[in-house]
């Protein structure tokens, strides 16, 4: 099925239910009803991980949906992005029977069985940002163009180095649909100018201080690098740490999504665009999905939503605008 696109902005160029270590937290819907009599109007988000900036602004836009709509939403994320954390997570949800669970699962093969059981007890699965390899269990996939993305922010190194050069890439782990995806856009898109020598990608798993690591490791190798594609927030922190700790500047880092650090490092100049997602368009569409899956209203299979290119010139307007919250 061809996904339905959602793209509002592309500029390119220019927790209390504790299980292990996570943290989970119940909110309150305060307004509407959910339509069609449905008594269990609970919903559990399970986010990919928490603290995220990424997520927690995904989970204010959830909330804000599900208290239009009359439902409550339970939060929960494990402290690493990691599916041997969020795994425990999902089987104690399954056990609690919500009517909904929106989950951004952390691995595509080892999240199916567990996300499957969910859906077989009966809960409306919603894949919010990532996805599993089989996700026919799912009412609704969302998420943002990923390929699209990486072939955007292939462009915005091309713009600023146009002269070409060695360009790396820093991810998270494979087999994380989303950054898998993004490195797929970027790599596809480098190939198609001679100008540019694709060095391959680097895995951080997820942590800043290890993307700094190898960033400091690749420039002693290959000094004459001139740009990076951090594929997420914790690449891009570690990458900018990365540049700083070998001394260098002059490097084009883009890197996507857009936190309170990611903001603050283009604005120091340590990267120079940022792929900011929709994270809150995101979540508020799969409360809508489920609730439409709940509801017997109609359920659209996939949703694609757009991005925004941000940098220093666009900060003060939709640039800003696009940037991720830290609390709602
Ligand atoms: O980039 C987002 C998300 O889309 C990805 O799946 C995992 O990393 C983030 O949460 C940012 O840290």
């Amino acid at each position: 099925m061809k996904p339905i696109t959602k793209l509002t902005a592309v500029a390119a160029g220019a927790l209390i239910a504790t299980v292990g270590c996570s943290s989970a937290k119940t909110d309150s819907g305060s307004s509407g009803s959910a339509a069609g009599g449905n008594s269990n109007k609970s919903i559990a988000f399970v986010q990919g991980v928490a603290g995220d900036e990424f997520y927690i602004t995904m989970e204010c836009g959830i909330k804000e949906k599900a208290a239009e709509l009359g439902y409550t939403v339970t939060t929960q994320g494990p402290q690493k992005f990691d599916p041997t954390l969020q795994k425990p997570l999902v089987d104690s949800v399954t056990s609690s029977k919500p009517a909904a669970l929106l989950i951004a699962p952390t691995d595509v093969t080892a999240m199916q069985a567990p996300l499957e059981q969910a859906a077989k007890a009966g809960i409306k699965v919603v894949l919010v940002d990532t996805t599993v390899n089989d996700p026919s269990f799912a009412v609704s996939e969302i998420s943002s163009d990923n390929v699209g993305g990486g072939k955007a922010a292939f462009e915005a190194i091309q713009a600023q180095k146009p002269d070409g050069g060695k360009v790396l890439v820093i991810s998270t782990d494979p087999g994380v649909s989303t950054v898998d995806a993004r490195v797929k856009g970027f790599e596809d898109a480098s190939k198609t100018d001679s100008k540019f020598t694709y060095l391959g990608v680097q895995y951080s798993h997820n942590d800043a201080s290890t993307a700094a690591r190898l960033v400091s490791a690749a420039l002693q190798k290959d000094p004459d690098i001139v740009g990076i594609f951090a594929t997420n927030l914790y690449s891009a922190e570690g990458s900018a740490t990365g540049i700083r700790q070998a001394g260098k500047s002059g490097i084009t880092v883009v890197g996507f999504d857009a936190g309170p650090n990611q903001i603050k490092a283009l604005e120091n100049d340590t990267v120079q665009a940022l792929v900011a997602q929709q994270p809150s368009t995101i979540g508020m569409d799969g409360v809508e999905q489920a609730n439409a899956a709940l509801t017997g209203g109609a359920v659209e299979k996939k949703i694609q939503t757009g991005f925004t290119i941000i940098t220093k010139d666009n900060l003060s307007g939709e640039g800003g605008d696009a940037a991720y919250k830290s609390s709602c």
